[in-house]
C-alpha cells in the first residue's frame, strides 16, 4: 500500500518511472535482493511475466525491444540471477537492442565483503552493457531511470544494467518524477544527402543494403519506395530480411549465412554500395571477404546512428551518421538521375532471389524442412512472427521463410542458440492476436526449453517447430570439414518432444514425413494450446545444398 504524505519507497518511485516511460512488460525470475521492487509492481498497470531461467526472461525482454524499439525490461537476482540473464545482455549488444537489465544488489553497508551473491556489475558487466551502474540515493532515481532509457535507445542501441541495492530499495523519498524519455532521431546534413543523390547520379550498378535496428514500418516503406523510384536492387543483411518485402521487385535477397552466390557477385561487382542501418559485421560480410578492409574498392556509403561505428572497419567515401528512420525519410526528398543505367538489372536480381528460394532443395530423409517452410509461408498471415534461434536448421528458415512485413523476424544477429522459444514467448505476451511461431532445433530448443512453462502458465499459443536430428548440427558440420570422421560431442540423444509439450498442459505431435506435418500444423492451430510440432529429421540433411557424408567424402578428398 501506497503511503500518503507524499513519500514514495525507492523501489515505487523506480516503478513508476518505468510506466511514465511506456514499460508495459516486464520478464523477472524473482529473488529476495528485490522483492520490494517486486512488490511495487503490484498495484501497477505492468504485466509481470515470471520465468524459470533468467536467460529466458532477460531474451524475453531483449525481444521486445527488438519489436518495439522501446527498451525490453527483466528483472534478476544478484549474482546466479544476474550471470544467467548475461546470455540475453550479450545479444542486446550485438543485435543493437534497447534493453534494461535490474538486478537486485545485496544491501549497501555490506559492500566489498564478497556478500552473498556479491558481484561488481559495473565490473562484470562493463564491456558488455552500453552502461552499467548502481543506484545508491533513492532520490536520484527519476534521473538515473531517465538516462537509463536515452542511453539504452540512444544513437547504437543496447543493453544497460542498473543494480538495485536491496536497503536502498525500502528507504523512502520525496522526489518528482522524471518526464518521459524520446529517443533522440539522429538527421542526416542536407550536404550528406546531396553527396549522396551526385554519387548515385554517377554510378552504374549500386546495390543498397539494409541492416541494423532504429527501422520502424514507416522507414521501411520509405526506403521501398525510394528504391523504387532508384529501381535499385536492394540486400538484406544477416538476420534482417525484414526490412524489406521479399516480393518487391527490387529485392534481390539476403546476405546471410550460406547466401545466394549469385547475389555475392553482385555485390561484389557493385560499384557503389549504399549499407544503410548496419555494421557488415561477419556474417552478413562472409567472414569480411565482401568488401576490402579498409578501404572498399566500390564507392561506399555508410548509414549508421553510431558515430563510432563509421570508418570502424570500412573506411566511407560518404559516411553518414543518422538513424535508419531519419535517414529513409530524408531519401524522399532524393531525386533518380533521367537514365537508371543499371534499371535492366534489377529485375534479373530478383529473379535470381526467386530462383534461389521459390523451390525448395530436395534433401535426404522423408521430411524436408525446406518444403515445410515453404508450404508454411503460403498459410501463414503476412504479420506472422517468425522466431528463432541458432543452428543449421536455421538456413531453411532464412532461405525459404518470405518475411513480408517490417517486425515480423526476431532471430539473434549474435547466433545465440536458445533465442527462439523465449523470443517467441515475449513477442506473444506483446501481441496475443498475432500468430507466432518459433523454428528449433534440437539442440537449442533444450537451452531453453523449460520456458514452455511460461507459455503455458500464461496462455501463450506460441508454435514451435522443432527439427530434431539428433545432433549439435552446425558443430558436426564443421568438424566434418575439418576433423572429417572423427566425431566427438556433438551427438545428442534426445527426449520424446511431444510428450514433453504434453507433460508440460501443451498440444505435441510428432512429424515423420513432410506431408504429416501440415496436419500436425492445422491440430496445433486448432488446439489453442503453446505446441510443440517435433520433426524428425535425417541427420543426413546438413545443409539444403549439400548431405552430411558428401561433407565428409569431401574433406577427406582434401577439397
Ligand atoms: C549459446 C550457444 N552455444 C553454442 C553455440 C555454438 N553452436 C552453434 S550452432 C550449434 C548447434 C545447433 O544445434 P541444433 O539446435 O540441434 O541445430 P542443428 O545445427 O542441428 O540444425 C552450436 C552448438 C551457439 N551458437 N550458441
Ligand atoms: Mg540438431
Amino acid at each position: 500500500m501506497r503511503a500518503n504524505d507524499g513519500t514514495r519507497t525507492a523501489a515505487e518511485v523506480l516503478v513508476d518511472q518505468l510506466v511514465i516511460h511506456g514499460a508495459r512488460h516486464v520478464f523477472c525470475v524473482p529473488g529476495e535482493s528485490y522483492i520490494a521492487a517486486l512488490d511495487a509492481f503490484h498495484d501497477r498497470d505492468v504485466a509481470v511475466t515470471v520465468c524459470r531461467q533468467e536467460s529466458g526472461a532477460a531474451i524475453m525482454a531483449e525481444a521486445q525491444g527488438k519489436a518495439t524499439g522501446r527498451p525490453g525490461i527483466c528483472f534478476v537476482t544478484r549474482g546466479p540471477g544476474a550471470t544467467n540473464a548475461s546470455a540475453g545482455l550479450h545479444i542486446a549488444q550485438q543485435d543493437s537492442t534497447p534493453m534494461i537489465l535490474f538486478v537486485g544488489q545485496i544491501s549497501r553497508e555490506m559492500r566489498e565483503r564478497e556478500a552473498f551473491q556479491e558481484l561488481d556489475y559495473r565490473a562484470v558487466f562493463g564491456s558488455i552493457a552500453k552502461w552499467a551502474t548502481e543506484i545508491d540515493d533513492p532520490a536520484r532515481i527519476p534521473e538515473l531511470i531517465s538516462r537509463a532509457f536515452y542511453v539504452a535507445t540512444g544513437g547504437r542501441p543496447g543493453p544497460v544494467v542498473i543494480a538495485l541495492p536491496e536497503d536502498m530499495l525500502v528507504e523512502r523519498v520525496a522526489v518528482p518524477d522524471a518526464p518521459p524519455c524520446e529517443p533522440v532521431e539522429i538527421w542526416p546534413g542536407l550536404s550528406d544527402m546531396s553527396r549522396l543523390q551526385k554519387m548515385l547520379w554517377a554510378a552504374e550498378r549500386p546495390v543498397m543494403l539494409l541492416g541494423g535496428s532504429r527501422w520502424s514500418a514507416t522507414a521501411c516503406a520509405a526506403a521501398a519506395r525510394f528504391a523504387e523510384r532508384f529501381a535499385l536492387p536492394v540486400a538484406t543483411s544477416f538476420r534482417r530480411a525484414h526490412l524489406f518485402d521479399p516480393m518487391h521487385p527490387c529485392y534481390a535477397g539476403d546476405l546471410g549465412i550460406g547466401p545466394n552466390p549469385k547475389l555475392l557477385a553482385r555485390v561484389k561487382g557493385a560499384d557503389l554500395i549504399l549499407l544503410a542501418g548496419g555494421r557488415l559485421g561477419e556474417m552478413p560480410s562472409q567472414a569480411y571477404t565482401l568488401l576490402d578492409i579498409p578501404a572498399p574498392r566500390q564507392t561506399f556509403v555508410h548509414v549508421h546512428p553510431d558515430v563510432g561505428e563509421l570508418g570502424r572497419v570500412y573506411r566511407p567515401h560518404l559516411a553518414i551518421n543518422a538513424t535508419p528512420t531519419a535517414f529513409a525519410a530524408a531519401l524522399e526528398g532524393l531525386q533518380p538521375p533521367n537514365e537508371l543505367r543499371w534499371r535492366g538489372e534489377t529485375p534479373v536480381a530478383h529473379a535470381d532471389f526467386l530462383a534461389w528460394t521459390d523451390k525448395p532443395t530436395t534433401v535426404p530423409g522423408a521430411v524436408n524442412l525446406g518444403e515445410i517452410v515453404a508450404g508454411l509461408r503460403e498459410m501463414l498471415p503476412p504479420d506472422a512472427v517468425i522466431c528463432n534461434g541458432a543452428g543449421n536448421f536455421s538456413v531453411w528458415v532464412h532461405r525459404y521463410h518470405r518475411y513480408r512485413r517490417y517486425g515480423t523476424q526476431l532471430a539473434p544477429i549474435s547466433g545465440s542458440m536458445g533465442y527462439g522459444v523465449p523470443a517467441a514467448i515475449g513477442m506473444k505476451r506483446l501481441e496475443p492476436a498475432r500468430t507466432v511461431i518459433c523454428f528449433a532445433g534440437d539442440g537449442d530448443f533444450l537451452m531453453t526449453g523449460q520456458e514452455f512453462a511460461t507459455a503455458v502458465q500464461y496462455d501463450l499459443p506460441v508454435i514451435i517447430i522443432l527439427a530434431d536430428n539428433g545432433m549439435y548440427g552446425t558443430i558436426r558440420m564443421h568438424q566434418e570439414r575439418h576433423y572429417p570422421g572423427r566425431v566427438i560431442g556433438t551427438g545428442l540423444k534426445n527426449p520424446d518432444f511431444a510428450a514433453y509439450a504434453r507433460a508440460f498442459g501443451g498440444f505435441g505431435a510428432t512429424v515423420e514425413k513432410t506431408a504429416d506435418f501440415f496436419p500436425a500444423f492445422e491440430a496445433a492451430r486448432q488446439s489453442g494450446k503453446p505446441a510443440i510440432i517435433h520433426l524428425k529429421v535425417d541427420p543426413e540433411a546438413l545443409l539444403p545444398t549439400i548431405s552430411l557424408s558428401a561433407t565428409r567424402e569431401k574433406a577427406q578428398a582434401g577439397s
